[in-house]
């Protein structure tokens, strides 16, 4: 990794400078008052953490490296990987982008024992909890834990931190794909195949026929949309929660996209499509926008969340979702899961509007956000290439999220981020001390 760890090395120390700067200049700043609802409330809008691989904009969405997802829709994930770590922008041609290619072709190969593993897990784990234990089971080839224990400097931290995530990233193709080929029983592994991209080779791994191509390209979209979304989701939180411990990698990733495997975050894209397809068998077909809002009110009204719909920071569509419907406009308009999602998108805000409204009346807090967030729209995509099992749609959110959540880890270990330890407080410190 000749390339990017010189580049790294160029601005690992002008990151370091400038935390130093920031702390010297702005160190008692206050970012935001932290309210007694903050703290029951998940910390939500705490400004208590610093992530510079991507911004998300409330009413805007994300940006990667001040770039705006949807004026680069057309990355390549190694694109991204390379854009979240550095902040650079490199052509496909570039001979950064060819040599972590090359570096994914010769750390691509999965340990024997990590295929043995997942074999001998009961056959209705989930696949979620077979990608975190193959990522887990795996942490005995850290670089860092050795470099470690043999006494590395602080400052070198980063750099087997590197090591580790770029090893990680080559096997998790061929680890996901195996997951899907043995838990769905689709026959053999597939093997990855030197010389072709991150995306096609995960793609071409999971055996779905792909005559046109385009499955290829949607693979190479999905990763690249669901990388990162700054630092304070569940999934990149946990992974730097652990990860700053001084974990590795392999613990911090596992440990992440245990998060994600939750159904408020990563796993409600299973959920929904799940959600669109009740809607398709109870109405025996494509439902109509009337009875789309029936059921969309049955399901609140039954105490469960419309999965796909709200979110923690955003306030508007999330542009996730717009670059997915997008690919579903221009690749398969006529497709009757793409279209029902199409239509909910016309309804569900609505009805989201209106029962917060009520919640309001019967004197509850009101949902923040109607729009779709980025699990609404992606697995009709999926479903009509022909990958329909569901539940085995957050491991592919999982393959991205791990590019973002092991950039930050990077980062982290590379300008010296503390442990963390925030402060908690008890309902008797709250009720007689809080002002
Ligand atoms: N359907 C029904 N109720 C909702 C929804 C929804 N889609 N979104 C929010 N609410 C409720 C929420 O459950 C909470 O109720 P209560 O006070 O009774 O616990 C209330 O509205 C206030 O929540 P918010 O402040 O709007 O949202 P919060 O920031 O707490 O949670 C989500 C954000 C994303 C967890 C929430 O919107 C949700 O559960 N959405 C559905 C699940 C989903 O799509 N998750 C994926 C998020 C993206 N990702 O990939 O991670
Ligand atoms: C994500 O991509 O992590 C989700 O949208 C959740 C979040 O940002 O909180």
């Amino acid at each position: 990794m000749a390339t990017l760890q010189a580049r790294l090395k160029e601005l690992v120390p002008q990151w370091r400078a400038e935390r130093a700067r920031l702390i010297k200049e702005k160190g008692d700043k206050v970012l935001t008052p932290a309210t007694v609802a903050m703290a029951f409330g998940g910390m939500r809008g705490i400004k208590g953490m610093v992530c510079d691989t991507s911004v998300v904009e409330p009413d805007k969405g994300l940006f990667i490296r001040g770039h705006h997802l949807l004026e680069i829709m057309d990355l390549w994930p190694e694109q991204t990987f390379i854009l979240l770590l550095t902040g650079d922008i490199k052509k496909l041609d570039d001979e950064m982008v060819r040599e972590y290619q090359r570096e994914m072709d010769k750390r691509s190969q999965v340990p024997q024992y990590v295929y043995d593993v997942l074999e001998s897990m009961p056959n209705d784990s989930h696949p979620m909890c077979m990608l975190n234990t193959a990522i887990l089971v795996m942490e005995r080839e850290s670089s860092f834990r050795r470099e470690y224990d043999r006494g590395i400097s602080k400052e070198d931290y980063w750099l087997p931190t590197l090591d580790d995530s770029l090893n990680i990233l080559a096997k998790l193709p061929g680890i996901a794909a195996a997951v899907y080929r043995l838990r769905y029983n689709k026959g053999d592994y597939i093997q990855w195949t030197p010389g072709l991209d991150w995306g096609s080779n995960y793609a071409n791994m999971l055996g779905i026929g792909d005559p046109t191509g385009d499955f290829a390209k949607l693979m190479r979209l999905y990763l690249h949309f669901h990388c990162d979304h700054e630092g304070g989701n569940v999934s990149a939180n946990t992974c730097h929660t652990v990860g700053s411990a001084l974990s590795d990698a392999y613990y911090a990733a596992s440990a992440g996209l245990n998060g994600l495997a939750g159904p408020l975050h990563g796993l409600a894209n299973q959920e929904c499509l799940g959600w669109i397809l009740e809607t398709i068998e109870k109405f025996g077909g494509a439902p109509s926008e009337e009875q789309i809002r029936n059921y969309a009110f049955e399901t609140l009204r039954a105490g469960k969340v419309v999965p796909g719909y709200g979110h923690a920071v955003l306030r508007v569509t999330d542009p996730r979702f717009t670059g997915f419907n997008k690919f579903g406009k221009e690749h398969i308009p006529n497709d009757p899961v793409f279209q029902t999602v199409d239509r909910v998108f016309t309804v569900v805000p609505k009805v989201l509007e209106e029962y917060s409204n009520e919640r309001v009346k019967a004197g509850k807090g009101p949902i923040a956000n109607f729009w779709p967030n980025v699990d609404a729209g992606s697995g009709a995509l999926l479903y009509h290439y022909g990958l329909t099992e569901f539940d085995y749609y957050t491991v592919l959110f999982s393959v991205s999220r791990a590019m973002g959540m092991l950039s930050q880890l990077v980062w982290n270990r590379a300008v010296g981020t503390a442990i963390t330890r925030p402060k908690s407080v008890s309902m008797k410190w709250i009720a007689e001390s809080a002002k």
